[in-house]
């Protein structure tokens, strides 16, 4: 391999980021970018897409579509042939005992975390199987592995992204293709904020430990594309080193 290979495993990859506006996204969609793929940012928000875009230059394209919109990630795929999927778009909304729940923030987790995986999975399929090879990439949790109090419907969706990935390893063998769940603990990201609706709040998700950040999962979701092609990494599971499990965080307060 020569230097120029080795800076750029992945020149010549057509990558698509979901949920590339913020956290998780932004940082794959930027590691993707230094790794050498041209990569197609995908969001709601449309002006934050457009800066990141412009700051990873030449190649780098975006469109703005809602996951929950089965006709808008088809249409996302239509005229593009992406052979790096990153299927990142996902929330939270609310921490509250089932009988306590909000049902629109249900809807809204169970069409954003399951139904976005599955729209931009099945759109995604024609493509990676008629190139007979390439990569799909689903963002679970360790909250799709362990469920906590207040989790219930989140939990849930995440265990549902889980069962995705598995299905898609036995519908699609033999094609080529390659699947990875991408499981990570705590990150600090605008997750949080999202899910809570208030920064004080937020910040004590985090408070007294050190989470993930972005960078490391993007790191993580790089590692697992750049593989040659007969190895499949299919599950990666990272914690801070200060979470035990979804329920116990140490807290030294550094
Ligand atoms: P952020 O809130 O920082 O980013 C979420 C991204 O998803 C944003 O770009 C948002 O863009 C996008 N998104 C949300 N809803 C939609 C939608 N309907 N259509 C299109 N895009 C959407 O959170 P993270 O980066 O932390 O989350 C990324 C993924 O990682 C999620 O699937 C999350 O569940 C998962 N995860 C996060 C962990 C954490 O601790 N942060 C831990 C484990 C997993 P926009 O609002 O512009 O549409
Ligand atoms: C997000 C991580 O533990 O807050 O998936 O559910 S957690």
């Amino acid at each position: 391999m020569n230097d120029q290979q080795a800076q750029s495993p992945l020149a010549g990859r057509r990558a698509v980021v979901t949920g590339a506006s913020s956290g998780i996204g932004r940082a794959t969609a930027r590691a993707l970018s230094a790794a050498g793929a041209s990569v197609h940012l995908v969001a709601r928000r449309e002006d934050r897409l457009r800066e990141l875009a412009e700051e990873l230059g030449p190649g780098t394209t975006c469109a703005a579509a809602d996951v929950r919109d089965a006709a808008a990630v088809a249409e996302v795929f239509a005229d593009q042939a992406f052979d790096l999927v990153v299927a990142n778009a996902g929330l939270g909304r609310g921490v509250a005992p089932l009988h306590e729940g909000d049902t629109d923030d249900w809807a809204d987790m169970i069409d954003t975390n399951v139904k976005g995986v599955l729209h931009t999975a099945r759109a995604a399929l024609p493509a990676l199987r008629a190139a007979g090879r390439g990569d799909l990439v689903v963002l679970g949790s360790v909250a799709g592995r362990q469920v906590y109090p207040g989790g219930n419907v989140y939990n849930a969706s995440k265990h549902a992204v889980r069962a995705i990935y598995e299905a898609l390893r036995l519908d699609e063998f033999g094609s080529g293709v390659r699947f990875t769940t991408v499981d990570p603990g705590l990150v600090e990201t605008e997750f949080s904020l999202v899910r809570l609706g208030d920064q004080e709040a937020a910040d004590r998700v985090y408070d007294g430990m050190t989470p993930l950040t972005p960078e490391d999962v993007a790191d993580a979701i790089c590692y697992a594309v750049t593989r040659p092609p007969h190895v499949n990494i299919g599950e990666i599971v990272l914690w801070p080193t200060e979470q035990a499990s979804t329920r116990d965080v140490h807290r030294s307060g550094h």
